[in-house]
């Protein structure tokens, strides 16, 4: 534990910090760690066992604490890897109008983009693909699942199915999928997207970096070639808080 952050958390800080329940006590001291910066963004914790020892209080007293920072989204429990302050997030603006990739999109905004592979495989296709993607019983799909960062911030996890016949191989998709539909004569030209919102699962939650329940925009996308045969269906769950979607609007000519 630095020494800055073991005088906030120290014994005499806490029994000064006014009157009320120790956690509510601990979780003030915690806010003005990172408030002052003595914890900066993107900080790991130290363990609750050792915030517990130093400030000699409960382990209970000090996951209440926490687990109220996170609800707050001040801190994000990562699985596996510990207690972390969220880094603030920057807003991603996406015009609807323009039929754009990940890739893309984030390079017009002068991002890094990359993503971390979920998933990649030939399948048989689910009813849902077999009827969107008007392939026969006898077509495999592929499947692609990916984590979306831009700039090292999480933005969003996709699933994208792509029909055999277009995309046999997957795994020659290494890190944006529309160049290779383009490489392979097929980028699709149109699309029709359903946005809806929805509230984080855990899994997803701890994927994105987010608390359990915050905002999300769960996306469908089916985009077609100019011959009008589909070519992908993604499904995709994208960060409420970091993502915006612009429509332009012009007036109905009747
Ligand atoms: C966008 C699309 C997604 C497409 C991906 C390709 C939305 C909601 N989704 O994220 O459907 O598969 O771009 O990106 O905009 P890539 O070429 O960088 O892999």
């Amino acid at each position: 534990m630095s020494d800055d952050l073991a005088t906030i958390l120290s014994l005499e800080r806490l029994q000064a910090a006014g009157t009320g329940p120790l956690y509510v006590k601990l979780r003030r001291m915690l806010e003005e760690a990172v408030r002052t910066g003595t914890l900066g963004h993107g900080d790991a914790l130290p363990p609750e066992r050792d915030i517990a020892e130093f400030a000699a209080v409960s382990r209970v007293t000090v996951r209440k604490a926490i687990d109220e920072l996170v609800a707050d989204g001040l801190l994000v429990r990562r699985h596996g890897s510990g207690t972390f302050v969220a880094k603030p997030v920057s807003k991603v603006e996406q015009r609807l109008s323009q039929l754009t990739s990940f890739t893309e999109d984030m390079a017009r905004r002068g991002m890094s983009s990359r993503s971390e592979w979920l998933h990649k495989g030939i399948h048989t296709p689910s009813p849902d693909e077999m009827m969107i993607l008007g392939l026969g019983t006898d077509v495999k799909v592929s499947r692609l699942s990916r984590l979306r960062i831009a700039d090292d911030q999480p933005l969003a996890i996709e699933n994208a199915s792509v029909s055999g016949e277009f995309l046999p191989d997957p795994s020659a998709v290494t890190n944006s999928l529309y160049a290779e539909l383009e490489r392979l004569q097929v980028r699709p030209v149109r699309a029709v997207q359903r946005i809806s919102a929805t509230n984080m699962k855990e899994a997803d939650a701890q994927l994105l970096g987010v608390s359990v329940g915050a905002a999300g925009l769960s996306i469908e996308r089916i985009s077609y070639l100019g011959s009008g045969r589909a070519v992908e269906f993604t499904r995709s769950l994208y960060r409420g808080d970091a993502y915006d979607f612009v429509a332009e609007l012009t007036i109905a000519v009747t």
